[in-house]
């Protein structure tokens, strides 16, 4: 069976997507696309999906009988209102992080989940189906590096787009290293620190960079993200974990040294869309494979509520000044089958 999909979304990833989930996975097609901006939905589907259906709203889609499966990639405040329609209607949603913008709107989506009884939601965590993030999880998990003490990372974009305004480094950018940390220890966050360098002259003069973010762990991991979205030199994401016995760096995106002009060099990617390319394609095939299996086993709209509770805290202790103590209440014993994650 081909599975059906309808995606709410036609900017940049949403192209991605579409691209990815009608051309090259397998098993899948997509029959339908809908996005506020209709010219951009039917100019793409022309491109990508001569077949498909342009629907003039969210909910059309959803509704229409042929879209088994939803897949949202508009922005984030979008994203609660086209889950919860897709959760009403029973279909399986992958949706693009974060799950909703708000801590409050994620746990509505995580409510409807439960009430319904079916793991319906998908989060856009692609991190975790990362190769190197899996090799680095495996000497953690193997015990190769001794218990975890500290963790050194950085997400860098080489600039953002105008749409990227106030908090967003850490509500749209820094959700990545929220979940995936969070994987790779598992451990949950208790409190957050937020510490504001000099802006660099590379930013506009509405919106702060870079951010260092500091995380606590339940077991005591001390963690320090920065969150640098205009670093000229392109998009570099870092981690390294240190721990009793040893230490563990995330490997470099596979490049050719090069000895030219006087220099030895290896070329730095100046985008997410290359740089996770493999795990996009990993990520959605695996989804596509278990919604046709009958459940989806990816980040759950737990884990999403979650990232959006840290982000929370962070955008506290940003304007606080403070240490913002994380608490989460328990998680649904609804999810305890699918999420390889602590999560009290
Ligand atoms: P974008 O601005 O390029 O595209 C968003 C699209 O949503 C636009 O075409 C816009 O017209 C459409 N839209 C807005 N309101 C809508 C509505 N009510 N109904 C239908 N369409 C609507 O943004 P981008 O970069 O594609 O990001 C979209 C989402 O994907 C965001 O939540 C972002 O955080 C996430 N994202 C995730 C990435 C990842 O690495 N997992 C990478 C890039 C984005
Ligand atoms: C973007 O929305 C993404 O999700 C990218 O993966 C991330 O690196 C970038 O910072 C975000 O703006």
């Amino acid at each position: 069976m081909t599975l059906r999909i309808g995606v709410i979304g036609t900017g940049a990833i949403g192209q991605e997507h579409i691209e990815r989930l009608h051309n090259k996975l397998n098993g899948s097609t997509v029959v339908a696309v809908n996005d506020i901006n209709q010219v951009q939905a039917e100019g793409i589907a022309t491109k990508l999906t001569p077949q498909a259906r342009v629907h003039a709203s969210g909910q059309a889609l959803i509704d229409n009988p042929d879209v088994d499966a939803v897949v949202v990639t508009s922005w984030g405040p979008t994203h609660e209102e086209f889950v919860l329609a897709s959760i009403k209607a029973g279909k399986p949603v992958f949706c693009e992080k974060p799950l909703a913008t708000t801590a409050e709107a994620c746990l509505n989506i995580v409510n409807a989940e439960v009430a319904s009884g079916r793991h319906l939601v998908q989060v856009g965590f692609m991190r975790r189906y990362d190769k190197s993030y899996r090799l680095l999880k495996e000497q953690i998990d193997n015990g190769n590096l001794g218990a975890p003490l500290m963790v050194h990372c950085a997400h860098r974009n080489p600039s953002v787009p105008d749409v990227y305004t106030g908090d967003m480094a850490i509500t749209d950018s820094f959700p990545h290293e929220i979940d995936v940390l969070r994987w790779l220890l598992n451990d949950d966050y208790v409190s957050a620190q937020v510490i504001m360098p000099r802006k660099t002259r590379h930013t506009r003069a509405d919106l702060d960079d870079p951010h260092m973010i500091l995380l606590e762990t339940a077991k005591g991991v001390r963690i320090d993200v920065e969150v640098f979205v205009n670093c000229p030199y392109g998009y570099d994401i870092q981690c390294q974990v240190v721990g009793e016995d040893g230490i563990g760096y995330l490997p470099e995106p596979m490049s050719v040294l090069t000895r030219k002009d006087a220099r030895l060099s290896h070329e730095i990617l100046q985008d997410w869309k290359l740089r996770f390319i493999e795990s996009y394609d990993v990520e959605l095939q695996e989804w596509i494979d278990s919604v046709k299996a009958g459940e989806v086993r990816g980040p759950t709209a737990w884990d999403g509520y979650f990232a959006s509770v840290t982000a929370d805290a962070c955008v506290e202790a940003k304007h606080s000044g403070r240490i913002v103590p994380i608490e989460i209440g328990a998680r649904p014993a609804f999810y305890d089958r699918i999420s390889s994650n602590p999560s009290a």
